[in-house]
């Protein structure tokens, strides 16, 4: 795999934020596709109330009843919450993984003609918006199956994190399909076209009671109503994919099976790129993965950031011969590299 010499391609600093309360601190985990003879990202842009500091976190939620956003201003001194994670405020004694996020994330447009140079929308195009997105929304993939692209995101909220789907034909405007995973899930990713007469999703549901997180495969009729859940690869102890796995880009169709590019966590939480090549008749079989990752965080850009040490591909798209892989750096920003296919497949 190749990094595009003049990464990061998309910071922080080339987004508006979506209001004058709002900081613009990431831009980063981006969805891909191509539409219209261009390449559009759709970047997880997150944003924090401009006035936080060292004294006081201003954590921005989503309202449910007026549709407006509250700022909950907390002290960081106050012994009741655990400010060690520079992502989420803990509640101390809590079994919950967070009581809030430090940043509200919206997804954003980006469009470029040569997937290098890219230009982000003024405004927000999915933002925030029920009781499920009350602390933002994450991590879009992209499919397009038929004519219609389908957009997979974590919605966040105080009832957990769930995958919901939305439809764009034309990146202008979009419709809310609802969520398809419950809590907890994410990472879910779209099959291109139906297998068998099915469609198929890769997700990330995470147990309480036992197990790691790690990829499971559901089918579905209609996109909406998921089911037949099977775990379909796990974590590998001593590995660099030992403490969770996600789903990465939507699968690539190829001769040999279908490619999905997943991110693996460590021990140290340092994310990685690796790839998995699943039965093209049945892909809830795996028929070969990387025993080494094929991306890891090296480059500065990379080991540094709001959450350091990160690659974490969202979003592929063919050019040329090659595939442009759109990854977030660090929950900071946007990078790319490139490969050939046949690379990827001749490490399997
Ligand atoms: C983790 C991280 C964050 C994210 C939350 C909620 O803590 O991935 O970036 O905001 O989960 O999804």
């Amino acid at each position: 795999m190749k990094r595009y010499e003049n990464n990061p391609i998309i910071t922080f600093k080339d987004v508006k934020p979506s209001n004058k309360n709002f900081q613009v601190i990431g831009a980063f985990n981006p969805g891909a596709a191509e539409y219209n003879g261009e390449i559009i990202l759709a970047v997880r842009t997150a944003e924090r109330v401009r006035e936080s500091n060292d004294d006081c976190i201003k954590v921005p939620v989503l309202d449910e009843n007026s549709q407006s956003i509250k700022i909950v201003e907390l002290n960081t001194n106050d012994k009741k919450y655990d400010f060690s994670d520079s992502r989420v405020v803990k509640e101390v004694g809590s079994d919950s993984d967070f009581k809030y996020l430090t940043s509200m994330s919206h997804i954003r447009l980006a469009r470029s003609r040569d997937g290098i140079n890219f230009k982000v929308d003024e405004k927000p195009f999915i933002f925030p918006g029920n009781k499920y997105e009350g602390f933002g929304i994450e991590d879009p993939r992209i499919s397009k199956i038929d004519d219609i692209y389908y957009i997979t995101y974590s919605a966040v909220s105080k009832y957990g994190i769930v995958v919901s789907l939305a439809a764009t034909s034309d990146f202008k405007s979009y419709r809310r399909l609802g969520n398809i995973f419950s809590t907890e899930n994410k990472d879910a990713v779209l099959f291109p076209e139906k297998i068998n007469g099915k469609y198929f999703a890769l997700n990330r549901p995470v147990s309480k009671s036992s197990g790691k997180p790690v990829i499971w495969i559901s089918e579905s009729k209609n996109l909406i109503d998921w089911g037949n859940h099977k775990v379909l690869a796990c974590t590998r102890e001593r590995y660099w994919d030992s403490s969770k796995i996600g789903a990465g880009i939507p699968p690539i169709k190829t001769e040999r099976g279908w490619l999905e590019l997943y991110h693996g966590v460590d021990e140290n939480e340092h994310y990685y790129m690796g790839a998995l090549l699943l039965d093209i008749n049945d892909p809830s079989k795996v028929i070969s993965r990387s025993e080494k990752p094929i991306l890891e965080p090296k480059e500065n850009y990379e080991t540094e950031g709001f959450f350091k040490n990160v690659v974490f591909p969202c979003g592929a798209v063919k050019k040329n011969d090659e595939i442009y892989i759109y990854y977030g750096i660090s929950d900071n920003s946007v990078a790319l590299a490139m490969t050939k296919t046949e690379d990827i497949l001749r490490n399997l």
